[in-house]
């Protein structure tokens, strides 16, 4: 490659929640940064994800879903989605092709458009079919006529970020559309999300997974000390519950659930140290964790 073709950007990926943000982060960069789950609002950081190729390094931003629920940590969320626009260079627009068009589209496009960023529409989930396909066309099409926004809505392309249909046109798409400049980041990063709110986050992804619907909203993980020796890493984890109910549940009987939740983890932790690992997870009642700034604080969700 000849000095001065290299390309690098930052990417800011937004969407509601549960349209396969992260999913598709991880799918373009082929390994596992941001955790993933059924259940909407997964992502609680802006998490960026960093691929590196041999002419560009693309820097993903991972952004909580956009939504309209309201309490202390969900208005935070939005805060962040919004604040990730600042200052990149593309935007990709994640919709969901199975579900129809929600209010939040509108609030989207509204946070999206008045910047002049380019923005990439992803119709995700086409493996699913495509119901709804032709309403986010129609949507696409009418923020163009009505706010003239050509500039800014470049291109709209279906994908599936779990089979991988059109992941690479879009990476192509993407590399088209950034400037000419230096890798940011070191050449094999992967993220620069700190270990201890990485390791956090996977034992939160175990939870949603196994807990019941409501629930995963209610919890919140912090690692509260690692000590990496030379053949064992030990980790000492807390889990944050509202209510003592809620702490029986997720111990479940016999310490069942939190040893499952042990043993899915583990090997996640193990790959990343190439260590044993040894998890210590208690479970704790802190109420209202969600209103207090001081504690949203510690658990990571101001980090950045
Ligand atoms: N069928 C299908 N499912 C997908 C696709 N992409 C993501 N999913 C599923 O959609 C669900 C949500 O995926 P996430 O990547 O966690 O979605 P998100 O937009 O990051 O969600 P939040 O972080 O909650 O805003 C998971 O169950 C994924 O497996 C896709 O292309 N096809
Ligand atoms: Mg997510």
């Amino acid at each position: 490659m000849k000095k001065g073709k290299f390309k690098s950007g930052f990417v800011a990926v937004l969407g509601r929640p549960n349209v396969g943000k992260s999913t598709l982060i991880n799918t373009l960069i082929g390994s596992k940064v941001s955790i993933i789950s059924p259940i909407p609002q997964t992502t609680r950081h802006q998490i960026k994800g960093i691929l590196n190729l041999k002419d560009a390094q693309v820097v993903f931003v991972d952004t909580p879903g956009v939504h309209s629920f309201s309490d202390k940590l969900a208005s935070h969320l939005n805060t962040i989605a919004k604040e990730s626009i600042e200052g990149t260079d593309l935007i990709i627009y994640v919709v969901d092709v199975s579900r129809r068009p929600a209010q939040e589209e509108e609030k989207l496009l509204e946070l999206i458009t008045p910047k002049g960023i380019k923005t990439i529409m992803v119709l995700n989930k086409i493996d699913l079919g495509d119901k709804y396909f032709n309403d986010y066309i129609d949507l696409w099409q009418r923020k163009i006529k009505d706010k003239n926004l050509k500039d800014s809505l470049i291109y709209y392309i279906p994908a599936s970020s779990l089979s991988g249909k059109n992941i690479d046109k879009l990476k192509k798409s993407l590399i088209e559309n950034l400037p000419l400049g230096p890798a940011y980041y070191d050449r094999d990063s992967l993220t620069d999300f700190p270990i201890k709110f990485r390791i956090a986050d996977i034992i939160r992804e175990k939870l949603f997974l196994k807990l019941e619907k409501e629930l995963p909203h209610s919890l919140a993980v912090e690692v509260e000390k690692i000590t990496d020796k030379k053949k064992t890493v030990y980790i000492k984890v807390n889990i944050y519950v509202k209510r003592n109910s809620q702490k029986r549940i997720v111990i479940g009987k016999k310490g069942i659930i939190l040893k499952e939740i042990g043993s899915f983890t583990r090997p996640e932790i193990e790959k990343i140290y190439n260590k044993k690992v040894f998890l210590d997870i208690w479970v704790k009642v802190l109420a209202e964790w969600q209103r207090r700034p001081r504690i949203l604080k510690e658990l990571g969700y101001w980090w950045a």
